[in-house]
């Protein structure tokens, strides 16, 4: 029998031992900042220098050398490697650490800090330092239309159509450091249940716990590599 298309969810929690924040926990970003400041589209139309500063602090927290791939980023990039069958990471974070880890078939569905978009032509490329109101794009020239490659609320998630052509096919689900609160992220594992194996592994029973076949609680580095190997 081919081996099973496996999808993996992961969220914010599988980069937390790498000393990455979460959003919802109690020393998480969310606790630091209001979604409505720095999150929507509204909120960069009416503050663009606040909410690019709330992304240029982060993409800087990324080049820190002490950042890197964590057990459980290497152990999804090694079953990358390893899996006969179709396979799917569909990533909510913004940051690099399974790009770094080494997994290749991998989707950034909220975006990612290390690129930035061109309101006016459309164009999306790498990104190292900082962006402000000011920013001319590399690809146009055009001023002020310079804004992270992130997904904000009210927003399409990226790929979707990837996604959901991968959900479709999918034998095992597995969730990985999501708290389950956004959607459409959220919604998958309702989508799977009745035709996919599901599994969560997460610190602590995430919204959607009960939704899933199996459920493990602890540290993602713990629980990834025991899974993968
Ligand atoms: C550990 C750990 C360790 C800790 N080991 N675990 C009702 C129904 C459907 C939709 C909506 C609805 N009401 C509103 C909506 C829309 C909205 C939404 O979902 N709102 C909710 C608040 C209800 N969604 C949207 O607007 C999205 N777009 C959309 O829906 O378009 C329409 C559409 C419809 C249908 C199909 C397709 C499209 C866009 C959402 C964009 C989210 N953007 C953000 C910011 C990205 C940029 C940035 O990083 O700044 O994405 S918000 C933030 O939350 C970020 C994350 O990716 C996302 C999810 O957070 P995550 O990763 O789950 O983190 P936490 O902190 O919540 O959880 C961490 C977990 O890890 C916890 O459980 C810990 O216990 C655990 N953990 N340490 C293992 N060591």
């Amino acid at each position: 029998m081919a081996a099973p298309t496996i999808v993996i969810l992961t969220g914010a929690g599988i980069s937390r031992e790498s000393g990455l924040h979460t959003f919802r926990d109690p020393d998480g970003i969310w606790a630091r900042h209001r979604i409505e400041d720095v999150a929507t589209p509204e909120a960069f139309a009416r503050d663009p220098a606040l909410v690019q500063g709330f992304y240029n602090a982060r993409r800087a927290a990324l080049r820190d050398p002490a950042i890197r791939p964590n057990a459980a980023h290497e152990a999804l990039a090694e079953l990358d490697w390893r899996w006969p069958g179709d396979l799917l990471l569909v990533t909510q974070n913004v940051d690099d650490l399974h790009d770094r880890a080494g997994s290749r078939r991998l989707v950034h569905m909220h975006g990612e800090l290390a690129k930035a978009r061109c309101l006016r032509c459309g164009a999306v490329g790498p990104w190292e330092g900082d962006l402000s109101p000011e920013t001319p794009c590399p690809a146009c020239g055009a001023a002020g239309g310079m804004r992270p490659h992130v997904v904000w609320f009210g927003e399409l998630p990226l790929e979707m159509e990837r996604i959901e052509a991968a959900l479709d096919d999918c034998g095992l689900f597995v969730s990985i450091g999501t708290s389950g609160a956004v959607y459409p992220a959220a919604g998958f594992v309702r989508e799977v249940r009745h035709r996919a194996e599901t599994l969560e592994l997460n610190l602590e029973p995430s919204e959607g716990s009960h939704l899933f076949g199996e459920a493990r609680h602890g540290p993602a580095t713990v629980l990834v590599p025991a899974f993968v190997r």
